[in-house]
């Protein structure tokens, strides 16, 4: 398996990024920010917790978050490969995702995070809170989203460099140009 998480501040392109590397590399996307809306939509009582959450730009809590993954990467085993865009988010988290691909002889090969400015960062939620209607890009928020980050996901960087599997990516610039850097860096990977 080849399995990659994309890392990065909200607003960094993951989630961009994340749809064009399924495609080419073919493997399972697995984005705890879109299950958790699937949740919010669906009315379920995971999703209103959740929303409790997100929508003042809080962390959901670990365990929820680990849970959902834990049946899910269980259902997959028959994969290529995992990407894991917006998870990990604390070191609970990373721990965890170890723990859960220990238990199928498999493990993160490699961290692509995404490298942009706060203030570009801003730019651009606000632009997708015009037409997106996420509760969670508004100025109020996503500055309580980039606190919450540097916080909480920031140090998941020391963790990984610390496993020598953190790679950097400049993240601004064309969306096209930012995909090939992470092309270059998994198509040397050989699992
Ligand atoms: P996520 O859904 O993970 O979203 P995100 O961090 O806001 O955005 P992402 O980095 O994917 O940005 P995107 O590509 O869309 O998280 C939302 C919330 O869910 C969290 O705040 C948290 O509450 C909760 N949550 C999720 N996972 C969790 C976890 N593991 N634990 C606890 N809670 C969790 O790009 C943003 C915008 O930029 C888009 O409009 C895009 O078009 C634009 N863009 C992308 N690349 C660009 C480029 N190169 N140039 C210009 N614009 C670009």
């Amino acid at each position: 398996m080849l399995n990659v998480v994309i890392f990065g501040a909200p607003g960094s392109g993951k989630g961009t990024q994340s749809e064009k590397l399924i495609e080419k590399y073919g493997l399972k996307h697995v984005s705890t920010g879109d299950l958790l809306r699937a949740e919010i939509k669906g009315k379920s009582q995971l999703g209103q917790m959740a929303e409790s959450y997100m929508s003042k730009g809080q962390l959901v809590p670990d365990e929820v978050v680990i849970g959902m993954l834990e049946g899910l990467v269980q259902r997959n085993g028959h994969v290529k490969g995992f990407i894991f865009d917006g998870f990990p988010r604390t070191l609970a988290q990373g721990e965890a995702l170890d723990a859960m691909l220990t238990k199928y002889n498999e493990k993160v090969n490699v961290v692509l995070s995404l490298e942009v400015e706060d203030e570009e960062l801003i730019v651009r939620l606000l632009k997708r809170g015009e037409i997106s209607g996420r509760s969670d890009d508004n100025r109020e928020t996503i500055e309580s989203r980039l606190r919450v980050y540097y916080n909480q996901t920031a140090p998941l960087k020391d963790f990984y460099e610390e496993q020598g599997k953190l790679v950097r990516i400049p993240g601004q610039g064309s969306i096209d140009d930012i995909f090939a850097s992470m092309a270059t860096v998994l198509d040397r990977i050989t699992v």
